[in-house]
């Protein structure tokens, strides 16, 4: 058999397992399910700093934590009413179609096959490119540099896909060595079993400032020209989670930008302003329309603070990886985050 054949089996195998076992966890729907449990379940990653990893006191930070704790105040009105079971790159969709977790805020890349292989990407959290990280000792500082690399991917990611993709295109022969855990393909990177390491570029900064011995040794650079759009997901066939979660992100972005801070948030009960009436709960029936507490989008702000404080904090200028919010600005500021109307 070829081995596109083989690959073709494997996708129709998993598609097959992927029916069959999401079917039993749609008897009850995920939000009774939770509520029952009595916390969410958020899929995590194994440790990027400023997206998803535990702080020294075993405190999980970053923005996908951050986001997955909104969902947790949108339901508990409590940000620690959650558990976050870290997944590697492979193991993060099958967890999410099995009833494992919850929800998959991990630095997830909204395609067409996942879409379609059974999760519903919610919004985008944030907007990145794909990147390359190389020791600048080799002197290279963009792809078409890049002939005979050898590149340390993780499976499971869309990473393997750029790999293949940019090699292709630029005829460059690039040699993907593929590892199965983000600890493995990291510490492969740093002890130069590969010339370069591929994944989102904010995730390349983080491991640049938090795991190489000297951040100044290293270069990133866009693998791509096509942006990607890193969407926490839940699994089909839920439509009122799925609403759940999609406002529960939207949340944080409409605060932003009805200038709704954590600290602002009860000066803001008094606003005359209709539509920041509503966001908060005072004018009520966005709670009702969603089976949530009136002040869910209220209580999210209260406990996390809008977009912009959790971009800053965990990525951006209060953080030690001073990342631009760039691409991740409102559309109001220039960027592609498109706050929706709470009514
Ligand atoms: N956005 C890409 C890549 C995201 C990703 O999972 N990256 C891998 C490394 S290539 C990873 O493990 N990231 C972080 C982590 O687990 O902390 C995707 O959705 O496939």
């Amino acid at each position: 058999m070829r081995g596109n054949d083989w690959t073709i089996l494997v996708f129709a195998g998993a598609l097959l397992v992927g029916t069959t076992i999401s079917t039993p966890g749609q008897a009850q729907s995920t939000i009774e399910t939770v509520k029952k449990r009595g916390h969410v379940i958020c899929g995590a990653s194994q440790g990027t700093v400023g997206f998803g990893a535990p702080d020294s006191n075993g405190y999980w930070r970053g923005l996908d934590v951050e986001t997955c704790r909104a969902i947790a105040v949108a339901i508990f009105n409590d940000r620690d009413k959650i558990e976050f079971v870290p997944l590697s790159g492979q193991q993060r969709i099958p967890a999410l179609q099995t009833g494992e977790i919850d929800v998959l805020p991990r630095t997830l890349t909204w395609t067409l096959r996942r879409d379609g292989n059974g999760i519903n990407p919610t919004f985008a959290n944030y907007y990145e490119y794909t990147g390359f990280m190389m020791p600048k000792a080799l002197g290279v500082t963009k792809v078409d540099e890049m002939a005979g690399a050898s590149v340390c991917v993780q499976t499971g990611s869309t990473t393997e896909v750029v790999v293949n993709d940019v090699s292709t295109k630029h005829n460059l022969g690039l040699k993907p060595v593929i590892f199965d855990n983000v600890a493995a393909t990291r510490q492969a990177f740093f002890s130069g079993r590969c010339d370069a390491l591929i994944t989102d570029a904010a995730a390349l900064a983080s491991v640049r400032a938090t795991q190489a011995k000297n951040a100044d040794d290293y270069v990133i650079f866009p693998a791509t020209q096509y942006m990607d759009a890193l969407a926490p997901a839940v699994r089909h066939g839920d439509d009122q989670w799925f609403d759940t979660v999609k406002w529960s992100i939207q949340a944080l972005l409409a605060a932003e930008m009805y200038g709704i801070t954590q600290a602002n948030a009860d000066q803001m009960l008094t606003s005359s302003d209709p539509r920041i009436r509503r966001f908060l709960g005072v004018e009520p029936g966005n709670g009702t329309a969603l089976r949530l507490d009136e002040k869910f989008a209220y209580n999210i702000v209260k406990q996390l603070g809008n977009y912009a404080e959790i971009f800053d904090r965990n990525l951006g200028k209060g953080s030690p990886l001073k990342i631009e919010r760039g691409p991740n600005r409102l559309f109001r500021d220039g960027g592609l985050m498109f706050p929706l109307d709470f009514q």
